[in-house]
């Protein structure tokens, strides 16, 4: 199994957690004063990944917070990574599955937010009470709960019928392109302002559906603008060097084109 250690901006963290576990002096007033969270330590962070799949946006993740991570994958041999993932995750045998400090975690968009409050320290979230929280939530969601949903199962209908690219009347996939699309028209991101890990978690979707041939990357010129700004991030680009070397590994079959 190829194990890859990055170790990234450890040395800074570990530092940095050193300086603020000295003892602190007792503070007559802390009694009163609002309780903030204690800076978390650096975690261990091992991701079960499959070239090409979600666990990339937790590595992308780790990557733009320079948090060290482990990551277990056969490189070339998407069917033994999936093999290796069974092994630790029986029950639900899918990518990523991330031990965080021992205990096993899916759901990508919650690992993301987990390591973001812990870890996180403000970035890569509009603040709670900015304009751009709220549509910076509802893409976080919508990535699984709409786009990757509606654009899946168009994949699944295509492939159980004629394997033929969507004709005709807008699917379900398809309209859940144009919602993101019509969005960019007037955010450069889908956080608002600046990248965000809503960014982060858009990407597979759209990029599913578009390899896949389930819509026309030509029909959304903003989504296409968005997805190059968005990846060329150097923090996407350590994640592809590190998790998808070789790029995409045995790829679901596209629909054919008419
Ligand atoms: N909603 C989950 C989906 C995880 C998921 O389905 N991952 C795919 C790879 S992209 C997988 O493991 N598929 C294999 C399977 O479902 O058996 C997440 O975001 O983490």
């Amino acid at each position: 199994m190829k194990t890859v250690l990055a170790i990234g901006l450890a040395l800074a963290l570990v530092s940095a957690a050193a300086c603020t576990s000295a003892p602190a002096p007792a503070q007559p007033s802390a009694a009163a004063a609002p309780r903030a969270a204690a800076p978390a330590q650096t975690p261990t962070i091992v991701i079960y990944h499959a070239e090409g799949r979600r666990s990339e946006r937790v590595v992308w993740l780790c990557e733009e917070l320079g948090l060290p991570y482990e990551l277990k994958y056969r490189r070339g041999d998407v069917a033994g990574s999936f093999a290796d993932i069974r092994a630790v995750n029986p029950g639900m045998g899918v990518a990523p599955t991330v031990f965080y400090n021992g205990e096993r975690l899916m759901e990508s968009g919650a690992i993301l937010q987990l390591l973001l409050d812990r870890h996180g320290g403000g970035r890569l979230v509009p603040a709670v009470d900015s304009p751009d929280y709220p549509a910076y939530l509802m893409w976080m969601h919508y990535s699984e709960g709409t786009l990757a949903a509606d654009a899946v199962a168009d994949y699944r209908v295509a492939r159980a019928t004629d394997s033929k690219a969507p004709r005709g009347d807008e699917t379900a996939g398809q309209r859940a392109m144009r919602f993101a699309n019509d969005f960019l028209a007037s955010h450069q991101w889908f956080g608002g302002a600046d990248f965000s890990a809503a960014d982060i978690m858009m990407v597979f979707p759209v990029a599913y559906a578009t390899r896949m041939n389930v819509a026309d990357m030509e029909a959304y010129p903003n989504v296409k603008a968005w997805l190059d700004r968005a990846e060329s991030r150097p923090a996407f680009k350590r994640m592809l060097a590190a998790a998808r070397p070789d790029g995409r590994v045995a790829p679901p079959p596209a629909l054919t084109l008419p």
